[in-house]
């Protein structure tokens, strides 16, 4: 591909966090980078075993390809590879592509002189990820309670996991996980309706400006957050969400057994009824 013509101003050396100038090239628009090397690795080992879990498999129907991890009896030990071993090396396999992603990020931002938001923003799914198949898994002593690789499978898992807790919307952190997720599109929706109702008018009218944008919302609902506010609450809006959702399910089990409507009784023993 191409160079576009301002790229070559931004391709600069250095920045790296390991390996020195061994890996500091581009491929077409890519930048490899030694974690871009290590990504690959990792992403391309981890599809291979997916694929080669398929194939012992019962079936090669993509909805219904299920890689489990291993038995509860396995503990926190290491399982045959047909037995939930297969799950356990792509488990490291994700970590490690997860993780490398998040360094060439850095590896990106650095070179740009930029901020590290971006590997620290994707970090936090990264974080949500490892609390689902490492952390509560660790905490509970057994692999088993990771979740099954396969796009059905992983929804029974979320299925069964919150009935253990009978009604796990009464988990009070995954309502507030709820309530970013929601609250995060609210902020999108909103801000991207105004960017495009002010930078992109119809044929023949001017372009507006931020004056137009802060007005509207004074006018709408007494304040306008600003440029550089609404992406700062955005950007607190999503990691939030992401993470509420690990400390919701790493307190279900490790840290709360009964069932979450239960947990609500605090506030009926509360001594002010007595
Ligand atoms: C749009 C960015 C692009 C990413 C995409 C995902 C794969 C997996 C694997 C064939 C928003 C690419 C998918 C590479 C292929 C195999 C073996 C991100 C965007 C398009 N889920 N989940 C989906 C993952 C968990 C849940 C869809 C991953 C938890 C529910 C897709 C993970 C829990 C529903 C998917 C993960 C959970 C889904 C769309 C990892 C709680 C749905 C995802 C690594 C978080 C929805 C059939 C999407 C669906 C769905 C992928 C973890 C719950 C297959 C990679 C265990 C309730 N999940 N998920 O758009 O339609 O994300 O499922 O943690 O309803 Mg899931
Ligand atoms: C884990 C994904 C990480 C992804 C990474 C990147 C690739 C590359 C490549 C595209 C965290 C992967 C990238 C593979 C792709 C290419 C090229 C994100 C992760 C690192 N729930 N619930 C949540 C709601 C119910 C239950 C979270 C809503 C029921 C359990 C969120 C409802 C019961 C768990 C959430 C609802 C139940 C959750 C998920 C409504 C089931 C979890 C978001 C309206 C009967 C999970 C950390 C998340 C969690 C979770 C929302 C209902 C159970 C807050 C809106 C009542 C067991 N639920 N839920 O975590 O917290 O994203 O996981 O009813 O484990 Mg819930």
């Amino acid at each position: 591909m191409a160079m576009l013509s301002f790229e070559r101003k931004y391709r600069v050396r250095g920045g790296t966090l390991i390996g020195g100038d061994l890996f500091d090239f581009w491929v077409g628009p890519f930048y490899v980078g030694f974690f871009g090397i290590t990504t690959i690795f990792f992403a391309t080992l981890g599809t291979l075993l997916i694929i080669y879990g398929a194939a012992i498999g019962p079936t090669w129907n993509i909805w219904q390809i299920n890689i489990a991890p291993p038995d509860l009896s396995y503990g926190l030990g290491l399982a045959p590879l047909k037995e939930g071993g297969l799950w356990q090396v792509i488990t490291i396999c994700a970590i490690g592509a997860f993780v490398s992603w998040a360094l060439r990020q850095a590896e990106i931002a650095r070179k740009l002189g930029m901020g590290y938001h971006v590997p620290v923003a994707f970090s936090v799914a990264v974080f949500a990820y490892v609390t689902l198949v490492v952390i509560r898994p660790v905490l509970l002593g057994a692999w088993g309670h990771g979740f099954p690789y396969g796009i059905l499978s992983h929804l029974d898992w979320v299925s069964n996991v919150g009935y253990q807790f009978l009604h796990f919307h009464y988990n009070p952190a995954h309502m507030l996980a709820i309530t970013f997720f929601f609250t995060t599109t609210l902020a999108l929706s909103m801000h991207g309706s105004l960017i495009l109702s002010v930078t992109n008018p119809r044929k023949g009218e001017p372009v507006k400006t931020a004056e137009h944008e802060n007005t509207f919302f004074r006018d709408d609902v007494g304040y306008s957050i600003g440029a550089l506010g609404i992406h700062r609450l955005g950007l607190f809006l999503a990691l939030s969400a992401g993470f509420w959702s690990a400390v919701c399910i790493v307190i279900s089990g490790p840290f709360w057994t009964r069932g979450w409507p239960e947990w609500w009784n605090w506030w009926l023993n509360l001594p002010i009824w007595a």
